[in-house]
């Protein structure tokens, strides 16, 4: 498995799935959510609603992920999970490792194999990016069945600051 971290958009990327820092309603929100929303259009809100009618009736737990498709963004799937909060105080980073975690496991069980991550927790959710980064780059150290397949993860970052911190993390530190 290839890890590589770019800066950009994760709504242009060419990858068999992004993921969604989303929040539990699945019904969309600010930051990347919005961004991942307004690009793949009303097509992505009704498969997230009949996903929370059909599965997640209370809402997607923190630290779970679950797949829809991605209405009209190049991927072919978009990966929502929920990050905890921690101006909730949801500040257990397992909860975080599980978002990542379940991501992965998500995208093998729908054959995805290059995942395109942001920096789930990092914004309205008040992570710092380092550890977002630390907890990333641990998560992908684990071994789970089917991740031998995948071919590609790559972190894509919206800032220079955000980009230059997982490049530390990723590259630097191994
Ligand atoms: N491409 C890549 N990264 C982006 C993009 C983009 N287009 N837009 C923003 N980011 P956040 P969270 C970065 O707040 O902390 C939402 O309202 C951003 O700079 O999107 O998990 C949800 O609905 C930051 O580094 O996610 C939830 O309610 C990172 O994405 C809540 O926010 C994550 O920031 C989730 O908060």
């Amino acid at each position: 498995m290839r890890i590589t971290v770019v800066q950009g958009d994760i709504t242009e990327q060419d990858v068999d799935a992004i993921v969604n820092a989303a929040n539990s309603t699945l019904l969309g929100g600010g930051g990347v959510d919005g961004a991942i929303h307004a690009a793949a259009g009303p097509k992505l809100l009704r498969e997230c609603r009949e996903l929370r009618e059909a599965e997640y009736p209370d809402g997607l737990p923190t630290g779970q992920a679950a797949v829809t498709p991605a209405g009209k963004l190049p991927a072919d799937h978009v990966i929502h999970t929920v990050g905890p909060n921690r101006h909730a105080g949801q500040t257990d980073p397992a909860l975080l490792a599980s978002c990542f975690r379940e991501s992965l496991n998500r995208a093998v069980q729908v054959g995805d194999q290059t995942v395109a991550f942001p920096a789930v927790g990092a914004g309205a959710y008040g992570w710092d990016a380092e550890e977002v980064a630390r907890v990333a780059r641990s998560v992908l150290g684990e071994a789970h069945d089917g991740w031998s397949d995948l071919d590609e993860v790559r972190f894509v970052l919206h800032d220079a600051g955000t980009t230059e911190v997982f490049r530390n993390v990723f590259e630097y530190e191994g």
